[in-house]
């Protein structure tokens, strides 16, 4: 089934591609590849596919954007075939999605899983990647592809006396299969990102007690849930196409476009005419209500404003709601939350809201968590605290390039790439919706099959051409890299301390690392790239 690959000369190697991931985007890599006619081997470090919706069970985990938009494009007879019956998934109707696309499409079969990759080192003399993994798998490839995701490596912070607790510890990333029973049990919560948020309300029903430890505050948007009846679902099927072209040229990867102008050229009333539609539409495109929200401070006032309102007239008491509104960054720089009653929650008996900026912890012992001024004692504590994000999973894998150079090493100063796919020093190595790419702030789903088509379309045009290696340029990986961080100054985005600049991981260098200028945009730039002759690689030939 594959075409004979050049360099096998020298060495066959065992593989076209080994794919290191089966989450949304290794999964539908899985199905291109092989669509092409690549043998390929994939990787799988959970027992089954679904990567981010495998790991993250934890109550009250949905996505926060539309599922009708946040679903494979590739198939037709799938978007037909699927009903979505909520506007917003809950993660096992996910999951159960995701299930019926491996199945449907046999994307399974080459994957290994329970199979963690430990490393991938580039062999100069043979052109070829060897992989090794924690199952014994030795193997070699002419490339290697890493799907492992941006939001995977869990970070679960170093507070001291941590591993001294005698009671559970979960992190929202690795939730039990089975569930957790928080009934008459005290439990502790240390984050309020979107896992917090989303879980909150949901752990608040069941415990006896619930602490909430905020470091720092977020917005939060209803997410204005429904249940999608049969004649809207028909509307959306009988609209796909459109649906699909619409998110293809957008910013963020689904059909909506912000007002194009700006917050503060329209008169007060029709803004907050314009902001109560969207709060009412629910989630985090209130964001992207007007153009200019994430770009002008004045315009992101309006915004901010608006959102504190709301905050205020949801919770009783006011200086818990003062404590609940974010004072440190502009609203939408870091990702608003699409929560579910979070807000009210704090009006139950049994809620606690510890604000660790002016209480910071101190310390986790046997019996809870000790702040600067009290003892909370608890039964269960889950960690809400997020990942080491774009990086995180990739600098996990001892990955080595030329001259025996880690990623790692590589990457000391901050994630280089070129268009988030290619890595200077690092031949026929691809990555997926990571640093430098805008997977992070589009719809993952449709930023992985573009990229998967992309580099697809890449390997036959190699092999077409009778090409081993191929490698980013340092010039255009340079020219890249200023590109990201010049789109994001121009924007607020760099003044919030968020995942994307690496400011929740101490010690990380701060950069802000996804491509911020659209997903539409970016796909134009690689759709350009490719029709130039792949610009900013540089090919080496089979025989040379
Ligand atoms: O992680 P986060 P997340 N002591 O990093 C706090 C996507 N997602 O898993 O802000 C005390 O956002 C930390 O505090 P601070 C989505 O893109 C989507 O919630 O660093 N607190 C913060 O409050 C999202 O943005 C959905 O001061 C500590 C929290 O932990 C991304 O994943 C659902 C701490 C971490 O928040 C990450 O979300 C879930 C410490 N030592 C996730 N260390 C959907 O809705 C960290 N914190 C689709």
């Amino acid at each position: 089934m594959s075409k004979p690959s050049p360099g096998h000369s020298r060495e066959a190697a065992t593989v076209d591609v080994v794919l290191v991931g089966a989450g949304v985007s290794g999964m539908y890599a899985m199905h291109k590849l092989r669509q092409s006619g690549l043998t390929v081997q994939g990787f799988e470090a959970g027992s089954d596919v679904g990567g981010t919706w495998y790991f993250n069970r934890y109550p009250g985990a949905r996505c926060d954007v539309e599922s009708v938009d946040y679903s494979f494009s590739f198939s037709e007879e799938v978007q037909q075939e699927w009903d979505w019956s909520e506007k917003y998934a809950t993660q096992p109707e996910i999951l159960s999605y995701i299930n019926f696309v491996a199945e449907r499409f046999d994307l399974r079969s080459d994957f290994a899983f329970d199979t963690r990759v430990l490393s991938a080192e580039f062999d100069e003399e043979a052109s070829l990647w060897r992989v090794t993994t924690d199952q014994g798998h030795d193997i070699t490839s002419r490339f290697c592809i890493f799907a492992t995701g941006c939001l995977s490596a869990a970070n679960v912070p170093n507070i001291e006396g941590r591993d001294t607790f005698a009671g559970n510890t979960y992190h929202t990333g690795h939730w039990p299969h089975e569930g957790v029973d928080f009934t008459g049990r005290r439990v502790g919560v240390i984050g309020t990102g979107s896992s917090g948020i989303q879980s909150i309300p949901l752990l608040a029903e069941q415990a006896d007690q619930l602490c909430v430890f905020q470091r720092s505050a977020n917005y939060s948007v209803p997410a204005g849930n429904a249940v999608l009846d049969e004649a809207t679902r028909r509307e959306q099927k009988a609209n796909y196409a459109e649906r699909r072209r619409l998110s293809r040229l957008s910013g963020g990867g689904s059909p909506f476009t912000a007002d194009p102008r700006s917050a503060l050229e329209v008169s007060d009333e029709e803004r907050i005419e314009a902001y109560n539609k969207r709060w009412t539409l629910g989630g985090v495109l209130f964001g992207k209500t007007f153009a200019d929200q994430t770009s002008n401070i004045e315009a992101n006032d309006t915004a901010r404003r608006f959102a504190e309102d709301k905050i205020r007239s949801v919770i009783d008491d006011p200086a818990v709601a003062e404590v609940l509104i974010p004072k440190d960054h502009p609203i939408g720089t870091k990702r608003i939350v699409t929560d579910t009653n979070y807000y009210e929650t704090y009006n139950r008996d049994n809620v606690t809201l510890v604000d660790l900026k002016s209480d910071p912890i101190e310390a986790i012992d046997e019996a809870g968590i000790k702040t600067m001024s009290e003892h909370y004692e608890l039964d269960d504590i889950v960690f809400a605290t997020g990942f080491d994000a774009m990086t995180g999973a990739l600098e996990r894998i001892s990955v080595t390039g030329r001259g025996g150079v880690t990623l790692k090493q590589a990457w000391e100063a901050g994630p280089r790439t070129y268009l988030g796919l290619g890595v200077p020093g690092f031949p026929n190595l691809f990555i997926m919706t990571g640093p430098g790419s805008p997977g992070v702030l589009a719809n993952v789903i449709l930023a992985g099959e573009q990229h998967a088509d992309w580099i697809s379309d890449f390997i036959t045009y190699l092999d077409d051409h009778g090409l081993r290696t191929v490698e980013a340029t340092t010039s255009a990986t340079d020219a890249w890299v200023e590109e990201c961080s010049e789109r994001a100054s121009r924007t607020l985005f760099p003044s919030a301390n968020s995942w994307y600049l690496g400011a929740n991981i101490p010690g990380k260098p701060r950069v802000f690392m996804p491509f911020i200028g659209g997903f539409g945009t970016y796909r134009q730039i690689c759709e350009d790239v490719s029709a130039s002759g792949y610009k900013g690689f540089e090919m080496v030939a089979a025989d040379d």
